[in-house]
């Protein structure tokens, strides 16, 4: 597949495009930066929020599917949010549609769902939106506007509600959040060819002994994951947080010091 990794230079887009290179997909980067040194596929440097300049990338370019990456990974004003979620995805999706794009895999999180309590059980796909910051409501938009354009226009969008997407869990909300390098990629590649998912939600986690959230979604989709974060939880010290951030899917965005005006 020809494949457009958007934020290809971030912490999640430099592994992705490794491992979808690896697995004999054709990439195609883009990022507000240029390719880091010794990138071997082709690499556009543009602005996903400018909807002309992602317009141009998809006439010069015959793509197969999608892999929007790019956002900011944390609270900023809700403005730049809407920006950086909301209006990237619609400027990707309607070029999806303009040049017969068929599939979009979108880095959605859990903070979609982020004031969802642990004490409601286990978390399933199907709970409503339940955003913890105004992160969590653009994540909350963006998943609305895939779901949009998969009824109105037969895309098949899958959004992963992503936990901690890190090399090592390291703290003790991640032994149950952790998404490992390797199974992020693989967490893509099945995104990418579950054959018709249509519009469809899987949680973005390794298959952690301590995790909460459903993986049924993923492995629906044809995510298994290989990786457990409890293979590191000697190397990983209590803090004074983590009885807070146990409370809510979302952890630390959760909790009161991310309450700030819009
Ligand atoms: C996310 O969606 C964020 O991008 C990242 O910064 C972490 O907060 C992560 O979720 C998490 O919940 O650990």
């Amino acid at each position: 597949m020809r494949v457009l990794v958007t934020g290809a230079a971030g912490s999640m887009g430099r592994v992705v495009t490794v491992g979808l290179v690896d697995l004999g997909h054709d990439v195609v980067g883009l990022d507000l930066v240029p390719a880091p040194e010794g990138t071997t596929f082709t690499w556009h440097e543009a602005d996903c929020a400018d909807a002309d300049a992602v317009a141009a990338v998809f006439a010069e370019e015959r793509l197969d599917a999608v892999v929007h990456l790019a956002g900011v990974p944390e609270e900023v004003s809700l403005p730049d949010e809407l920006t950086s979620h909301v209006v990237t995805t619609a400027a990707l999706l309607d070029a999806m549609v303009a040049h017969d794009v068929p599939r979009l895999v979108y880095a959605s999180s859990n903070h979609a769902v982020g004031r969802t309590p642990r004490a409601d059980g286990e978390l399933t796909e199907h709970v409503p939106p339940r955003p913890d910051t105004y992160y969590g409501v653009a994540k909350v938009a963006a998943e609305a506007l895939m779901r949009l354009f998969a009824e109105r226009h037969g895309i098949d969008a899958v959004a992963c509600r992503i936990g901690s997407f890190l090399e090592e869990p390291t703290s003790t909300r991640a032994l149950s959040t952790w998404l490992s390098h390797g199974d992020g990629v693989r967490m893509v590649e099945a995104a990418l060819t579950a054959p018709a998912p249509g519009y469809a939600v899987l949680h973005g986690i390794s298959a952690n002994t301590r995790a909460w959230w459903d993986l049924e979604p993923g492995r629906r989709l044809g995510y298994e994951p290989q990786d457990d974060a409890e293979d590191h939880a000697d190397r990983v010290e209590p803090g004074p947080d983590d009885e807070a951030e146990a409370e809510f899917v979302g952890g630390p965005f959760a909790t009161a010091q991310f309450h700030r005006p819009a």
